[in-house]
């Protein structure tokens, strides 16, 4: 904040307590008279003395009180300066540390808010290969094991340097066959299947991390055989293995949420939705009929 220009001569003949309504009026600064220029002068009150001169109007007398700046437009701490180096963080749409706002005009710019992006297909062909036994981690056949696996995945893209912040995944696909397990899986996390293979995985908060590894050779008769849907969801639906049936998915917010989190703790940077078939020892194994989601997402810069 500058004051007006104004001459000593004009100042100079007028009665003292002008001087200092004008001071007054213009806030917390003092103002010196130079009688030379005739034109007034701001001095830092914070790294300046008062001076005895009579034309000085020091800040004791214009009862500027110096406080903690807050962000109100106004000179809190009388040094001349309105709101100045005053910054708010934000939270982001997970809950962790956001951007960092500042305040203007009284008050601070606006946190970020979550971003739409156009739906997103995510296509997982009919399979028609049998699997491939013995390799890739993949175990020889055997009745009634989970010995073999094939895997699909698709990647959920945002822009880079965001943050997913929500996700609904919706299957288009109304009805689905598959031999012998299908598994659905984001960032790893097990999201939906037609087998209770959870009690094999890490837990991960809410939530359960699906590793092939975890359940290879296992036997499929010591599995509860029914569908496994993750904590969270608000519809769930899939046929049993080698039944044609009805496919859907859906998250309610809060499961929604807890998701995001548990997705982005595994991967801070892609999401990507995997399938995965088993076989035990048939040559129909580790297939699927086709799949296609559709994926809907909001996205947040990162701080
Ligand atoms: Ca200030
Ligand atoms: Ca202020
Ligand atoms: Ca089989």
């Amino acid at each position: 904040m500058h004051a007006t220009q104004t001459t000593a001569d004009t100042l100079g003949n007028r009665p003292r307590c002008v001087v200092i309504l004008a001071v007054l009026a213009f806030g917390c600064q003092e103002y010196t008279i130079s009688a030379k220029s005739g034109v007034e002068s701001t001095i830092d009150t914070a790294t300046t003395t008062p001076a005895a001169d009579q034309e000085t109007a020091t800040l004791e007398d214009t009862g500027c009180r110096a406080e903690d700046e807050v962000c109100d437009g106004r000179d809190n701490d009388c040094d001349g300066e309105i709101d100045e180096n005053l910054w708010q963080a934000c939270t982001n749409c997970l809950g962790g540390p956001g951007k960092t706002v500042q305040c203007l005009d009284g008050v601070y710019e606006p946190c970020p808010v979550p971003m739409d992006l156009d739906p997103q297909i995510l296509d997982f062909p009919e399979t028609v290969d049998e699997c491939l036994w013995g390799t890739l981690g993949n175990l020889t056949p055997v009745d009634g094991g989970l010995q073999a696996r094939r895997d699909q995945s698709q990647r959920i893209w945002v822009p880079d340097g965001t943050l997913l912040c929500s996700l609904e995944i919706e299957s288009t696909t109304k009805v689905i066959q598959f031999d012998d397990h299908l598994f659905l899986t984001l960032n790893g996390i097990y999201l939906l299947g037609s087998v209770h293979i959870q009690p094999l995985l890490t837990p991960i908060e809410e939530f359960y991390q699906y590793r092939w590894t975890d359940i290879a050779g296992v036997n499929n008769n010591t599995l509860v055989q029914e569908v496994f849907c993750a904590s969270g969801y608000s519809t769930c639906e899939l046929p049993q293995s080698q039944t044609k049936g009805t496919v859907s998915l859906a998250f309610s917010p809060s499961g929604n949420q807890a998701l995001m989190e548990a997705a982005t703790d595994l991967s801070s940077s892609d999401y990507v939705v995997g399938l995965t078939m088993t076989g035990d020892n048939d040559r129909s194994d580790c297939q699927h009929s086709g799949l296609r989601l559709e994926a809907r997402v909001t996205y947040e810069e990162r701080d």
